[in-house]
């Protein structure tokens, strides 16, 4: 298994895909994706641009869809919910469609929906994309971060840093044997200096500093837990997510 880690969908190649694409939008997309899944979500479905995500959901009946739109972090109007996680409970998605848009996450997944595999992950689900990855051993990995509107992410790359080192360290694998671009190198480096102190990292963090304008304290601290759903999304069609 070779890993790749792409900063942003503006620095992940253009030329090939990889056999499985890992997306990864800690603040907060793949988060939410991970959390509505886990609580009983029966799929997302994501666009990059809204009035494609409002044509497509006006086909399902009002009762089974829930559409949930972020731009500039806060809740697109029209929209039932914005992208706090924390707002992805059992009681209101069970069951549901999730039509989702947000500023970064949907547009990386776009970038690599035609890979053979997609996954998505983030802090919440990591130990599942890491399980799948020793499981299924594909040749090329992609650790895609979202960033900010074409910009890096550090949190982003911390997650790549977290499934990269979980990787080496269970799969007793060696770093040379794993290691497809430098990126993959800093970026365990990046988790190695930060993973017992996330938070914190988040909190110095662009998006984070950004978030935290906007009130959303508990979702930098929910995002930050490491591990906590034991669920993986991954990509049945083009865009749509279903729990694995
Ligand atoms: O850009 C994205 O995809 C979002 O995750 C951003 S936010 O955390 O909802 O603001």
């Amino acid at each position: 298994m070779k890993l790749f880690v792409h900063h942003t969908p503006e620095l992940t190649p253009v030329e090939q895909l990889p056999d499985c694409a890992v997306v990864i939008d800690v603040l907060r997309a793949t988060t939410t994706i991970a959390t509505a899944l886990d609580a009983g979500a029966d799929s997302v479905q994501a666009f990059s641009d809204i009035n494609r995500l409002m044509q497509a959901s006006e086909a399902w009946l009002p009762e089974k869809r829930l559409r949930a739109g972020e731009r500039g972090g806060e809740k697109v109007e029209g929209c039932d919910l914005g992208n706090s996680p924390l707002n992805f409970t059992a009681e209101i998605v069970t069951n549901k469609r999730l039509f989702m848009t947000t500023t970064n996450g949907t547009r990386a997944l776009e970038r690599v929906a035609q890979s053979p595999t997609v996954i998505t992950a983030a802090q919440v689900n990591c130990q599942a994309a890491v399980n799948y990855l020793l499981e299924k051993k594909p040749a090329t990995v992609w650790l895609v971060g979202s960033g900010w509107q074409g910009g890096y992410a550090i949190e982003d790359t911390a997650c790549a840093g977290a499934i990269a080192l979980s990787l080496l360290e269970q799969g007793s694998l060696s770093l040379e044997a794993i290691t497809g671009n430098d990126e993959v190198v800093g970026a365990i480096a990046l988790y190695s200096q930060w993973k017992n102190n996330l938070v914190e990292m988040f909190r110095l963090a662009d998006h984070g500093q950004r978030l935290l304008r906007l009130g959303c304290n508990d979702d930098l601290k929910y995002c930050a837990e490491t591990s906590i759903l034991d669920v993986l999304p991954i990509q049945k069609e083009p865009g749509i997510l279903v729990k694995l």
